[in-house]
């Protein structure tokens, strides 16, 4: 195997033996191969649609779910990966079947072997490695994972009944042009398109999100726990969320909200459930102890899972994009209806959670909410008591070197105030940093995917201070990166003109010297270093 798509890859060069995320070598080769015949089918639909021919919501969504399904974290199932292969090659064939002028297909678009034996073998021949030159490789993979963190957003939109062709037809064309035989430049530029194709991606769900559940509103999340059997529900699928919280009304039975679904308690629809409780425990990382403690079934949506252990093994269930081997697997795709009855009825028979916590968190601060306070802020700004904005969004991670993100923090002077959005957040929205005239010093928009609000709020301060540039607001970024949604993120903070972002803890290990080179001297993107330095950096006098 060869797997270097995460921050935690191993030796921060690549995973070769198993990967630090728990995934086997096996399930990491069927991923690959799941990622080849994505890019076969992707070729096929391109060609259609340049033929003129529509292509159908079920092969959009399949080719999205592939994607989003190969993500660091999201699913481990084995047989999972050997079936969605399968699928996609029943559907690209009958897709073929549809082209006017079938000459001149790759080999890619007609591989068709349908002896599961020779899966692995095929694999081993189509992987990361295959591509020789190591700054094409770059190049490809920072595509293919910007493309992976889009069909993430992209999924989450369908599952609400929005969907963007213009959104769909660049995600399959762009996977395409990756088995192109393209320059550097050609490559630059296609991560760029990627880039741009990111923020529209990151609109739609955010039309989804608002437009289904209403605008995110300050508010004040509990931490502690009641006493009634509960279900917690983990990953970013809002969808999901809503439909968990329609069946357990009236059951008795109470939900939580778990790391990247925290933000849930923000939009007005789902405060209309008095069986939601609030956010239990912290970051994906943390599960091991948290789910112990929950003592209920968790609902995985999404990513990030962790291996999970023998004691609460049998409470976990995954949906969506989300799987485990030995873990019940609940089905539904776009518009359907999820049948959660068994959670619920497992949920009745455990004891309530453990508290871990108590008191409140405060979030909220999405677009809408913060452009509504806009005149404080401006204010605030004016006056001097806010000298500075840190967008300090991303992901949190098990390393040692995260805890750089709390002290950084900590350090901060208190005139500067963090905007955040992600799993990050964990690493200091439980610091109590107080507030300046009234607005928190840490600004919740929500989860990775409303990174999108973080620049819709940059964009109307450029506008209301009246600047030419982005780059010339009070405005510093140090984001923290961990899976392949932080890299659309990313690139559609470069494709927005966002100039010097800091990352880390450590930059990507599938960024060649060459590429990086380029990231350093076209947008100003940095490392980080220690937080006595970067202080001195974002906030000494020159
Ligand atoms: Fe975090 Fe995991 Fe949301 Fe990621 S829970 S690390 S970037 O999946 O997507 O922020
Ligand atoms: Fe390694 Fe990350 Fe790939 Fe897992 S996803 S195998 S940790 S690089």
């Amino acid at each position: 195997m060869f797997c270097y798509q995460c921050q935690e890859t191993a030796g921060c060069s690549g995973c070769t033996v198993k990967g630090v995320c728990g995934k086997t070598p096996e399930v990491a080769r069927i991923q690959d191969l799941l990622v080849y015949a994505n890019k076969g089918i992707s070729e096929v639909t391109t060609r259609l649609r340049a033929e003129g021919k529509t292509i159908s919501k079920e092969v959009n969504h399949m080719i999205t779910l592939n994607l989003f399904t190969t993500i660091t974290n999201a699913n481990f199932d084995f047989d999972v990966f050997v079936d969605r292969v399968i699928r996609t090659l029943d559907v690209k064939k009958d897709l073929i079947a549809q082209l006017d002028d079938k000459s001149g297909l790759s080999e890619v678009a007609l591989w068709d072997e349908r002896d599961t034996s020779k899966f692995d073998e095929k694999a081993r021949q189509v992987g990361v490695l295959a591509t020789e030159d190591e700054d094409i490789r770059s190049l490809r993979e920072l595509t293919i994972y910007g493309l992976k963190g889009l069909s993430a957003y992209s999924k989450h939109a369908n599952m609400l009944d929005y969907d963007s062709e213009e959104v769909d037809a660049f995600l399959q064309e762009a996977l395409y042009k990756t088995t192109l035989d393209l320059s550097v430049d050609e490559l630059i530029s296609l991560v760029l398109a990627t880039g741009e194709a990111g923020v529209k991606g990151m609109a739609l769900l955010d039309s989804a999100n608002t437009g289904t559940f209403g605008n995110p509103e300050i508010t004040e999340v509990n931490l502690g726990v009641r006493n009634n059997p509960a279900i917690l529900i983990s990953g970013h699928d809002l969808s999901d969320l809503k439909e968990l919280l329609e069946q357990t009304k009236g059951t008795g039975v109470d939900v939580y909200t778990h790391s990247e679904m925290l933000p849930a308690n923000y939009y007005p629809e789902f405060k209309k459930y008095d069986n939601l409780v609030g956010n239990y425990g912290n970051a994906w990382w943390l599960q091991k102890e948290e789910f112990e403690s929950f003592n209920g079934p968790i609902l995985m949506t999404t990513n990030c899972i962790v291996p999970p252990k023998d004691s609460y093994k049998d409470r976990i269930y995954t949906t969506g994009s989300a799987g485990y081997p030995g873990c019940k697997h609940i089905p539904g795709e776009a518009g359907s209806t999820k049948d959660f009855s068994e959670i619920i009825e497992h949920a009745k028979k455990c004891a309530a959670p453990t508290q871990l916590e108590e008191g409140t968190l405060v979030g909220g601060f999405a677009h809408n909410q913060v452009l509504s306070l806009a005149d404080k802020i401006v204010e605030a700004v004016n006056t001097g008591a806010i000298k500075k904005f840190v967008v300090m969004a991303g992901c949190d991670g098990r390393q040692k070197g995260r805890n750089y993100y709390t002290d950084f923090a900590k350090a901060l002077p208190k005139d500067a105030v963090i905007m955040t959005a992600g799993c990050a957040k964990y690493k200091y929205n439980k610091l109590n940093l107080g507030d300046i005239n009234g607005i928190p010093r840490v600004l919740d928009a929500g989860q990775c995917n409303d990174s999108y609000s973080l620049a819709v709020i940059a964009m109307k301060l450029q506008e209301v201070f009246g600047l030419e540039d982005i780059n010339d607001l009070p405005l510093v970024f140090n984001i923290a990166w961990y899976e392949q949604k932080a890299v659309i993120v990313l690139l559609s903070l470069l494709f927005l003109g966002v100039k010097n972002i800091h990352l880390g803890p450590t930059l990507p290990a599938f960024l060649s010297p060459n590429v990086a080179k380029v990231l350093v001297e076209n947008f100003g993107i940095a490392g980080i270093g220690t937080v006595e330095d970067d202080i001195e950096l974002f906030f000494g006098e020159g």
